[in-house]
């Protein structure tokens, strides 16, 4: 799972990203305009499962965040850093906007003013890409050329639904149809906004564009504890009014506004966590591990993570007839303790 950062310059991205990724093994990309850091979500549920099966070792799910050192609103005459700054949102499966709620150099906080900036710069993004392809589909069309099925049709909803100020996000069918995944759309990720709160700053409510989330982070406050011991850092944060690392808080939200979960694996040798969308079947599921578990699927053996720390180790839930077998089209829930059967 990969999360891109953007924002105005000055809101605090790169606070952020330090903030959720310590900026460890932060890798820079050659041209300069962005940096990666993969970050391993908190999940406390695996040091138990590590215990139940004494496994060797953890292994938690993991989410990636870029850091673009570029703003799309300097567009103008920045074509081939534009490009590149798509390049590098391309593969990212959901946005994080960063918006300044703290004062800086004298300048009021205007979270609305940016969000609604940042919003509309996502859509003319997408309404640049949409009328070009309309314009060379076009172009072929009047050559003789026929355009794949539907997306002719598909390109002219997108480009309603850009023009009358909506995400394509907003549209399930856009959303989904592969013939759209070619293009890079900013505004048919999912899209999670970030109040980057000053110390004193309270979030103010916020009128947000369709199917969004919003979380607020004290930036500064949560980079600066980076430095203390988790229980200095504990009661700074009481004294600051933060209920949660804003870690643990972000990654959650993230995976609320991807729609994902966690279903879980133990044995000797690691206790892991494997995020999948929700409603992905059992077969799917056992294809994130290996793509010959998911070929050779036979059934899993399914408990779920509170019941089986209820009874205290995987024999006594075997006994108790607590571990069902499923079939490849049950729907895996979260927290869901999988053993996969499968064949060669
Ligand atoms: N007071 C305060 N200042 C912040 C906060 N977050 C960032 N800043 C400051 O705002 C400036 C811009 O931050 P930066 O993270 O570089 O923004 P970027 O341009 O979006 O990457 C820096 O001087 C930061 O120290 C915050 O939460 N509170
Ligand atoms: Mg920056």
């Amino acid at each position: 799972m990969k999360i891109g950062i953007i924002g105005l310059p000055q809101s605090g991205k790169s606070t952020i990203f330090k903030a959720l990724t310590g900026e460890f093994a932060a890798h820079e990309d050659s041209s300069g305009l962005w940096r990666q850091a993969v970050v391993k979500v908190p999940d406390e549920r695996l040091p138990k499962l590590q215990e139940i099966f004494s496994s060797r070792k953890i292994v938690p799910a993991q989410v990636e965040y870029i850091d673009v050192a570029f703003d799309l609103r300097e567009r103008e005459g920045r074509r081939r850093e534009l490009e590149q700054l798509l390049t590098a949102l391309k593969p990212v499966d959901a946005l994080l906007l960063v918006v300044r709620n703290f004062e800086l150099a004298g300048l009021a906080p205007e979270p609305q003013r940016e969000l609604k900036q940042l919003h509309e710069e996502l859509l003319f993004s997408d309404l640049v890409i949409v009328e070009r392809r309309l314009e060379r589909l076009e172009k072929e069309i009047k050559k003789g050329k026929v355009p794949k099925e539907r997306e002719l049709e598909l390109l002219k909803r997108a480009k309603v639904l850009l023009e009358e100020g909506k995400p394509l996000r907003a549209d399930e069918e856009l959303k989904a149809h592969p013939l759209l995944k070619g293009y890079t759309f900013l505004s048919i990720k999912p899209l999670l906004v970030v109040v980057n709160s000053g110390e004193d700053n309270t979030c103010p409510e916020l009128s947000l564009p369709l199917a969004t989330e919003v979380i607020e982070v004290k930036g500064r406050l949560e980079v600066d504890l980076l430095e203390l011991s988790p229980e200095e850092a504990e009661i700074f944060r009481q004294e600051w009014g933060v209920s949660e690392a804003a870690l643990p808080r972000l990654i959650r939200k993230s995976f609320e506004v991807l729609d994902l979960i966690c279903f879980l694996t133990g044995g000797e040798k690691e206790a892991r966590a494997w995020p999948i969308p929700r409603g992905t079947t059992a077969q799917k599921a056992a294809g994130t591990i290996h793509s010959d578990i998911e070929r050779g699927f036979i059934r899993a053996e399914v408990i779920n993570f509170n019941e089986l720390v209820a009874l205290g180790s995987y024999q006594k839930a075997q006994k108790a007839g607590k571990v069902r077998l499923e079939g490849k089209d049950y729907i895996v829930q979260d927290g869901d303790v999988i053993i996969f059967r499968f064949k060669v």
